[in-house]
């Protein structure tokens, strides 16, 4: 019997702290009023916010170099979405899944969709793989897969992106990730402009068998495993390949995938504005592509974002919809703990950059007042909205505090009996 953690034991931890959050919330509330703000409207805000999970998150995905596995991993796809179910069940803002292939592969997808039903979850957008090689795989993809020069390895990677858009209809999902490895590690490995070539001529391929309400998302990157030129390095090669390709491409930012110091709030900008924003992998990085947990490193960079964000709401409503999507992967921490963590994290972003006051902004910048715009954003960003957001969790049948209400569950624990680590398990990586 899987354990799950029940739903009165949720309550009863919520109950020991629930009088300190409301004389918490009630606080705020009055904060909140002096400038004008409904504490409710913002508590139904976050409670209608959501950022997906990825199925190779709740392993230790480890470093490019080791992996120091927890106890009572996920050994398959089920299991994972055990992990899910309990991340979204104390958080409440997990409901979406995003599966990786061929890592989650199953010979059941029917039956693995009503499972996550069951669970309260769905299935986000899947990801593709071919920058490693599968079991059995007849072709190798050591020297690219989309762009490889051999156009019969071209085709098998065509194939599997196919099959994951085949495979992800089944499960209900409306999109497919694309992040490439390929590219060069020395210069005149590949002629640059041949490869790009390629890649568009394959991802036409791929873009013709999409369903008709399906996106394709476009994962850019600077570096790594290709360190001299990476195909997709960038948000511009991202841009012109999605345009190239058509309307259902669009760009995925992922926030470790920059240069240090890039400006990605800018980039979210430039991509809204022209109607290429597809979404996001939310992860936090202090040099490259790190994958630590979201806001662990630069929570202003990430209130930043979700600023441009509102702003695109702002402007072209429901129509600006792009997807959110958790990506990290490191070995110091319980999967499940820094995944909600990340989720709330997000969260977090998003409500703060709702309370910023548009109209003083705007009037800062009319005016030419940089310090009082930088002040504006700034008043925003340091509000404590933690109240607002436990409520909203609450008041879902999540928990007030997660990471505690989870360990004080021993859901791990009963993980480490229910599954002893088996030779060949389910993989997770670095994406
Ligand atoms: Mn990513």
């Amino acid at each position: 019997m899987t354990y799950l953690i029940p739903r009165d034991f949720v309550a009863q931890e919520n109950a020991r702290s629930l009088a300190q959050l409301q004389a918490d919330y009630d606080a705020l509330a009055g904060v909140l009023q002096r400038r004008g703000r409904d504490i409710e409207a913002l508590t139904t805000q976050a409670g209608g916010f959501s950022v997906a999970l990825p199925s190779w998150g709740v392993g230790t995905g480890g470093t490019r170099f080791a992996r120091f596995p927890g106890q009572g991993e996920p050994r398959n796809v089920f299991e994972k979405i055990d992990d899910c179910a309990t991340v979204h069940q104390l958080t409440r803002v997990t409901p979406g899944v995003s599966l990786h292939f061929p890592w989650d592969r199953t010979q059941d997808p029917r039956a693995l969709r009503e499972i996550a039903n069951a669970r309260g979850l769905h299935f986000d957008s899947v990801n593709s793989n071919t920058f490693q090689n599968a079991a059995g795989q007849p072709l190798s993809y050591k020297y690219g897969s989309l762009t490889a020069q051999d156009a019969a390895v071209r085709a098998q990677a065509i194939a599997h992106n196919i099959d994951c858009v085949e495979l992800g209809n089944t499960l209900g999902s409306k999109g497919l990730t694309v992040w490439l490895g390929d590219g060069a590690n020395f210069p005149g490995q590949h002629n640059l402009r041949g490869a790009l070539e390629r890649y568009l001529s394959s991802m036409r391929e791929i873009y013709a068998a999409l369903p008709s309400d399906w996106l394709i998302y476009i994962e850019h990157k600077l570096f790594e495993p290709a360190f001299y030129a990476t195909t997709i390095a960038d948000w511009g090669t991202s841009f012109a390949c999605a345009t190239e390709l058509g309307p259902k491409a669009k760009c995925l930012v992922d926030l470790g995938h920059h240069a240090p110091n890039t400006n990605i709030e800018m980039i979210v900008a430039r991509l809204a504005q022209f109607g290429k924003l597809g979404g996001f992998h939310f992860n936090d990085s202090k040099y490259g592509d790190d994958d630590l947990d979201s806001g662990s490193i630069n929570p202003f960079q990430l209130f930043l974002v979700f600023n441009e964000l509102r702003d695109g709401v702002a402007r072209d409503g429901a129509a600006f919809n792009p997807t959110y999507m958790l990506d990290q992967s490191h070995n110091v921490t319980d999967p499940v703990e820094s995944l909600m963590s990340s989720a709330i994290e997000v969260q977090r972003a998003y409500i703060q950059a709702a309370l910023v006051d548009t109209d003083a902004l705007a009037h800062h910048q009319q005016e030419n007042d940089a310090l009082m715009a930088a002040q504006t954003l700034k008043q925003a960003f340091r509000t404590d909205v933690g109240p607002i957001l436990a409520m909203a969790r609450v008041r879902a049948g999540g928990a007030a505090d997660p990471v505690a209400c989870y360990r004080a569950s021993t859901y791990r624990d009963h993980k480490a009996k229910e599954r002893p680590p088996v030779a060949g398990a389910s993989g997770s990586g670095i994406v």
